[in-house]
């Protein structure tokens, strides 16, 4: 990944921040995290983190539930038959396992129907109703489906059959119809929460009935309700969230048959299960069935209690999922070859492709992986022998594809979906027009998508307790994604390639403080650019505690090893030596300027850098702090064979490198290169002659963090802040007593007071201060100073000139740090060009 682009570091607003972390006793990068995630109320922050099942919501303040509850209980009781109608994916196949389980345990007798996407499509199916009156059921309840079905609901209710329908659907205008209709999307509910999955739904109407009976063990429903919130990627915020905590938790524990012989067959074995295990391991069996065979095996396979049963089962829909990813596999080598045979296929920037060899049931599934892995809206279409086309489009949200649908809807027969995943019917001569009516530039929205991180962390911040400590974020997934770390200047000690493809890249890391290990999925190949012993490197991450041989350590989930600078790394690989022709030209910082910018900040050896420049015989500048660091940079680069003067004359050697201190940096303002040893620090240190100079090439920044701390201290020691000007006072008022004439020492009263940022200089400052403002009257001034403290008066510190100019010059300071801190070059020269043009 380059270093200029696609990041932006997310902006906590700190007072928010500060809030959270008042009320609710949490770190200070816990409470950042949430403000990052939207957070601002306390009370919503602390449900977020410690919710509990005390905190669900009461079943009965959803729309309709009591009327829900009455009528099941009332056919219950009349000993009449229930029928359940579900939906085929995992969200409805374990909707339907909920209330089915849950209803036979209070003594209902149930009848179940799954519909069958091929025959039956999406919705409330009229075969249900058949099958009603065939087997005397006088109840239907439809979960995870039937808000868009009144006629279904007529034609049932014509046979005399009741129907409760729950669903989480988008609900339209026509009415409903039903005896009882549960959907938090209905307008006018007033439920606080409405963004249940079908399963979530079909759990409160469970917990409703429950509660009324007085049972408590709707909680054993929390496992199958988890599964299909997650496999349905709702939001995990409010009730979502505390179902899946704690049915994650019933999985751990192996509490479903079922599930359990799955994940014995997949060979997981942790106890600590995750939304991504639902993902990943248990979702994709379980939607295999409704995909390529009948959804009721895995209903089936869900309700089954006996043990050996249940590992057939499971067996079988791991089966089903196999023969899936064949199926997934033809379209995908189909598309790979259309590609390799038709090359300019990559020049459009929608995909329309039908096929009579691709499986129905995985066009979904496939577009969404082309349009992950290619970049571009994917429009799909299987055709069956009579030329009728079933599609499924998949984009980002750079695009709209119920829209691009809607505009071509003269060439479907029928379609339906959202802004991100569409489903049509459609003739199969219309697909070349379909295609040309999609390609349309207007559906297009020119957001550029940033890969947003969360915040930055300082290398001392990366260790075990800040893992720990932003635990209590998880379970993560859909709405609330593990955060994002992006820490600068890390030294990667060693690395190798793991995996058994070598895949992977596994890196040991210091931080300066500590070691911490990284794993990068997928960047095993990386290694041979990375110059480890001569660069420090940027990483994006997850962070995480891991348990290994019952040891606990943070371990790095590298996302991304952002590249140096590219001229950066052509200096330092000796590629610049070697005549390779730099990159400089392709720079694109506004043209007001002839030179470019070249970060090298991650340089771990300044000194060799600087060498390899010199050898490259450049007229080059080096500025430094002051005169100190001037004489002993020099004599460091001699050692190493650099020719370096500070004096100017006649008969300097034209080769030779020019240190020279900022305040100096006008005696040689006729150089090529100029290589910022130390961060400037005041703005008349970005001198016009020498930056606006025509010669000038290059400006290159070697400085890095450890040189910004260190100005950072040199900043509070120079200019003391309010807090240590009012300690030295109190100092001075205790030794003094009032009105008495005493000789003090700085250099003693500094080292008396202990404090890092309390140096002589510091005390001399003060003084000054305080007689600017008439606090002390210094009365004599030689190495000791002798002093008065004067009557006390509530002064203003910004009376005081010299508090005013070193305020002044810290701020100017911290400016410049922000800017030299920017993770990204662009940023960086930006800045700089800005305050060349302001100066
Ligand atoms: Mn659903």
């Amino acid at each position: 990944m380059n270093k200029n682009c696609q990041f932006e570091i997310s902006k906590a607003n700190p007072e928010l921040t500060e809030k959270l972390t008042g009320e609710l006793g949490i770190s200070p990068l816990l409470a950042k995290l949430l403000v990052v995630r939207g957070f601002s109320d306390p009370a919503d922050a602390k449900l977020f983190l410690h919710g509990s099942l005390n905190d669900l919501h009461n079943p009965m303040d959803i729309g309709d539930m009591p009327e829900a509850v009455d009528i099941i209980l009332h056919h219950i009781n009349n000993g009449e038959k229930i029928l359940v109608h579900g939906d085929y994916d995992a969200d409805g196949v374990t909707s339907t396992a909920i209330v089915l389980k849950a209803l036979s345990r209070i003594g209902a007798e149930t009848e179940y129907y799954v519909p069958d996407r091929f025959d039956d499509g999406y919705g409330f199916a009229e075969d249900a109703v058949k099958k009603a009156v065939n087997t005397s059921v006088k109840l239907i309840i439809t979960v995870d489906c039937g808000s868009s079905n009144p006629e279904i609901v007529k034609i049932a209710h014509d046979a005399g059959i009741r129907v409760i329908i729950t669903d989480h659907h988008e609900v339209p205008e026509r009415e409903i119809g039903a005896d009882a209709f549960v959907n938090l999307k209905k307008p006018g509910e007033t439920y606080p929460f409405k963004e249940l999955a079908g399963a979530g739904v079909a759990f409160k109407l469970i917990q409703a009935i429950y509660t009324k009976l007085n049972r408590d063990d709707w909680i054993d429903f929390l496992d199958l309700a988890a599964v299909g919130t997650v496999a349905d990627v709702v939001p995990l915020r409010n009730e979502n969230r505390i179902i899946v905590k704690e049915g994650m938790s019933l999985l751990g524990k192996r509490r479903h048959v079922g599930i359990s012989k799955l994940l014995e067959i997949t060979n997981v074995t942790r106890a600590d299960l995750t939304p991504w295990d639902v993902s990943f391991i248990i979702a994709p069996k379980i939607n295999a069935a409704g995909r390529i065979g009948d959804a009721t095996r895995a209903l089936k396979f869900l309700m089954e209690e006996d043990p050996e049963e249940a590992l057939k089962q499971a067996q079988e829909l791991c089966n089903l999922n196999e023969q899936r990813q064949q199926l997934e596999n033809v379209i995908k080598e189909d598309i790979e070859n259309l590609i390799n045979n038709n090359p300019e296929m990559l020049l459009q920037s929608v995909w329309v492709l039908g096929s009579r060899n691709w499986h129905q049931g995985v066009i979904g599934i496939a577009a969404s992986k082309f349009c992950q892995n290619f970049k571009r809206p994917v429009f799909l279409i299987s055709i069956d022998e009579k030329g009728v086309g079933r599609g499924s489009s998949r984009c980002s949200d750079n695009y709209n594809v119920y829209e691009a649908l809607g505009s071509a809807s003269d060439l479907l027969l029928h379609y339906g979906g959202h802004k991100l995943a569409g489903g049509f019917t459609m003739p199969e001569e219309n697909i070349d027009k379909l295609r040309e009516r999609v390609n349309n530039p207007d559906l297009f929205k020119s957001t550029v998508s940033f890969q947003q991180i969360d915040c930055e962390l300082l290398p001392e911040e990366l260790n075990l307790s800040t893992a720990e400590e932003i635990e209590d974020l998880a379970p993560y997934g859909e709405g609330n994604p593990k955060p994002v770390f992006i820490t600068r200047q890390l030294k990667i000690h060693s690395m190798t390639q793991v995996g058994v493809r070598e895949n992977h890249l596994k890196l040991w890391i210091s931080t300066g403080y500590n070691d911490v290990k990284g794993i990068a999925f997928g960047k095993g190949e990386e290694r041979s650019r990375i110059l480890n012993n001569d660069l420090f490197y940027d990483l994006v991450y997850n962070l995480e505690a891991d348990t290994w041989n019952n040891v606990r350590e943070p371990s790095l989930k590298v996302q991304d090893i952002l590249e140096p600078d590219r001229e950066c790394y052509r200096i330092i690989s000796g590629l610049e030596d070697a005549g390779i022709c730099s990159f400089t030209d392709e720079q694109n910082t506004e043209d007001t300027l002839n030179w470019s910018l070249v970060d090298a900040r991650n340089i771990i050896n300044q000194r060799q850098y600087i060498k390899k420049l010199y050898n490259n015989r450049k007229k080059s500048l080096i500025l430094t702090r002051n005169h100190k660091q001037t004489t002993a940079l020099m004599q460091n680069l001699r050692r190493e064979g650099v020719e370096c003067v500070n004096e100017i004359k006649d008969n300097t050697d034209m080769n030779a490198v020019v240190v020279l201190p900022f305040e100096r940096a006008r005696e040689k303002t006729d150089v090529e290169e100029v290589i910022l040893y130390y961060p400037p620090y005041l703005w008349n240190h970005f001198v016009p002659e020498l930056f606006k100079s025509p010669e000038l090439k290059r400006v290159h920044v070697l400085f890095n963090n450890a040189y910004l701390e260190k100005e950072e201290k040199n900043q509070k020691v120079l200019c003391p802040d309010r807090e240590t000007l009012l300690r030295i006072f109190m100092y001075l008022q205790k030794i003094a007593g009032s009105g008495e004439v005493i000789r003090i020492d700085p250099a003693q009263v500094a080292s008396s007071m202990k404090n890092d940022y309390i140096q002589t200089i510091t005390v001399q400052v003060a003084l000054k201060i305080f007689s600017e403002i008439d606090l002390v009257e210094i009365v004599d001034k030689k190495k000791e100073i002798s002093l008065r403290i004067k009557k006390q008066e509530r002064r203003d510190l910004d009376e005081s000139p010299t508090f005013r100019n070193q305020f002044s010059r810290k701020s100017v300071f911290y400016e410049l740090k922000e800017l030299y801190t920017k993770p990204f070059l662009n940023e960086l020269a930006c800045g700089i060009n800005q305050i060349l043009q302001e100066r």
